[in-house]
């Protein structure tokens, strides 16, 4: 088995090589499910026609809308291995947002403003795999999503979580058209630091990388889905960043833990990222007279408002949720 230190190095050889997806359907990570941009607006993708040709609008990996001008993408993604040359010499670089089918023109391709690739970043250990894109153009204010903190409960292992993109569905190149989600688990530091101890392989860092994914196999990340979103609860855990083939039975995926890097994310945005809490929410639904079957305990309930058409804050968007899908999915991925 080789560690994929560089992961997309054969992203944009295959991009080069092979003639295109071998089924013209909708496909996307290892084991998902077609899910629509818009019940994931803060899933984007990055792209270069220039680079990557004109199919599928140029994908080359994924992002996630952290701010209204804010992407947070893997650092090895902008990295001269993957683009061949310095994120400043592609010029037409471009964060696609609002866009389910790469085939469309679906959404807008928005330019970048600036880039910021953490230099902390170790290719050798993937340590660190985190950039930054600000857009000079804001997205609408409902398409971010809030990352995870230190001590954020949805790092707890057995979280199950999503992950987005348009990436490889099997591990032999075969890229999706439309954005797909699959449903993996936050798994135990210690499952991947076995499989990844370090020697041959490259090192499982807990205090900056996330194992996740299902040990029978199946289902994760692939190639091309390298910076996309990892999410639980509604939060953004992970980045998409490594691991040793797709989908493997015992080899989960590794992601760039955001809860370690969002500092150094917020220091390097534009706009200030964190979302306080909705000041004296009106709440959801004045509490009926006889409680309906799920309402909430009435202790928790506060006093009912005048009924008035609704003058409240915004809510929240709901954040798309990947369905539950039977376990025991064929491991796709080719032998390592
Ligand atoms: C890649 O090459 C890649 N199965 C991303 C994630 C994983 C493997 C490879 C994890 O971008």
């Amino acid at each position: 088995m080789r560690a994929l230190s560089y992961p997309l190095v054969g992203t944009a050889v295959l991009a080069l090589l092979a003639p295109g997806p071998v089924r013209g359907d909708d496909r996307g990570v290892v084991g998902g499910q077609a899910v629509s941009s818009a019940d994931a607006p803060w899933a984007v993708a990055l792209a270069s026609r220039d680079r990557f040709g004109p199919m599928r609008s140029g994908q080359f990996c994924g992002g996630a809308l952290v701010g209204r001008t804010t992407v947070v993408t893997a650092a090895h993604c902008l990295s001269r291995e993957v683009l061949g040359g310095d994120p400043s010499d592609v010029k037409d670089l471009r964060v696609i947002v609002g866009r389910t089918d790469l085939r469309t023109r679906q959404g807008s391709e928005l330019p970048p403003k600036s880039i910021w690739v953490n230099p902390g970043f170790d290719p050798e250990t993937n340590a660190g795999d985190v950039a930054v894109i600000t857009l000079s153009t804001p997205v609408p204010e409902n398409y971010p999503i809030a990352m995870a903190q230190p001590g954020d409960g949805a790092y707890a292992p057995g979280t199950s979580a999503g992950v987005y993109g348009w990436g490889d569905t099997i591990g032999n190149g075969n890229y999706a058209d439309g954005l797909r989600a699959s449903q993996v688990f936050v798994l135990e530091d210690e499952q991947c630091r076995r499989v990844y101890p370090g020697g041959q392989e490259a090192v499982y860092q807990p205090s900056s990388m996330l194992c996740a994914g299902v040990l029978q196999g199946g289902r994760d990340a692939c190639q091309g889905d390298s910076g996309g979103p990892l999410v639980a609860e509604g939060r953004l855990v992970g980045l998409v960043s490594w691991g040793s083939g797709c989908a493997l039975p015992q080899h989960p995926g590794v992601y760039t833990r955001i809860s370690a890097v969002a500092a150094l994310v917020q220091q390097h945005s534009a706009e200030n990222l964190s979302r306080p809490p909705v000041v004296n929410p009106q709440p959801a639904a004045p509490p009926a007279a006889v409680a309906p079957p799920q309402a909430p305990p009435p202790a928790v309930v506060p006093p009912a408002p005048p009924q008035t058409a609704a003058q409240g804050p915004p809510q929240p968007p709901a954040q798309a949720q990947v369905a539950q899908q039977p376990q025991g999915a064929q491991p796709p991925g080719k032998a390592p």
